[in-house]
């Protein structure tokens, strides 16, 4: 097999000591406040945040490339598009997590969006990593949920989201990720993060109205490796500090 690029590396590292990880979900149609931005993000690097991920379902302004120089002019952070769209690729960004919504049956994006992006993508250099995307409902429709035209699975089937990554997984995908969309109401449920955790043993990412530290440590005691948090940040970015410090007790509750 070919060896894993960095940003798949740093996750697998972090994964094989027992660490965990955050990521901060910068939408480029709300980073127009360059001050603000640069103070987004000196508070992520205050608070050992390891990526940031940057994308959204549904971008309305043309801000992806800017937003992208003001990140990497004010952070060493590893930047890893997170993608709506086949528009979504930039050169400037680390990695794109190359996204199947697998919880859908929406060929556009299962493999169609993919296709589009693929020759641009491989024209950037992009490293992909190959990702089983889920939506889960969390208790209200989110923009992912509408603009993907899918249903998500129930927050209570924690056994539709297990087979699911389990056949993600036989079909070659490398990380899966349990999104309950921007602002969700509610958190994953623990225990389909559980489910999840107990079926494979690749990276998992969940996000989706992680909102304090109790979240955050029920997320990661579950088994998630990489939580993201956006919503919760834009209105107050002092939560990083209390998903930071979720994140260095779970080490010690390991
Ligand atoms: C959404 O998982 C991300 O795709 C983050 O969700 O905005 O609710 O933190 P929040």
């Amino acid at each position: 097999m070919e060896a894993l690029k960095p940003v798949e590396r740093h996750i697998h590292h972090i994964r094989s000591h027992q660490q965990k990880a955050l990521a901060l979900l910068l939408d480029p149609d709300k980073c127009t406040d360059s001050r603000q931005l640069k103070m987004t993000l000196d508070v992520a690097a205050s608070c050992a945040v390891d990526f940031l991920f940057v994308g959204g379902s549904l971008l309305s302004s043309d801000q992806l490339e800017n937003t992208l120089s003001s990140i990497r002019a004010a952070s060493q952070l590893p930047i890893v598009l997170f993608p709506g769209s086949a528009q979504q690729v930039s050169a400037q960004a680390d990695a794109l997590l190359m996204l199947s919504l697998i919880s859908g049956r929406n060929a556009e994006l299962l493999i169609g969006q993919q296709v589009s992006a693929a020759p641009r993508i491989r024209a950037c250099g992009l490293e992909t990593l190959p990702t089983g995307y889920l939506l889960v409902d969390c208790g209200t429709p989110t923009t992912a949920s509408y603009i993907s035209q899918t249903m998500p699975i129930p927050n209570n089937k924690p056994e539709i989201a297990a087979v699911t990554v389990m056949a993600g997984e036989m079909l070659g995908l490398r990380l899966f990720y349990l999104d309950g969309g921007s602002g969700a109401d509610v958190q994953v449920n623990p225990a389909m993060i559980e489910a999840v955790r107990k079926i494979t043993d690749l990276p998992i990412i969940v996000g989706g109205g992680i909102r304090t530290y109790e979240d955050a440590q029920r997320a990661y005691a579950a088994g998630a490796d990489v939580l993201v948090v956006g919503t919760a940040a834009e209105q107050n970015t002092d939560v990083l500090f209390d998903l930071s410090k979720a994140k260095k007790d779970s080490l010690l509750n390991a």
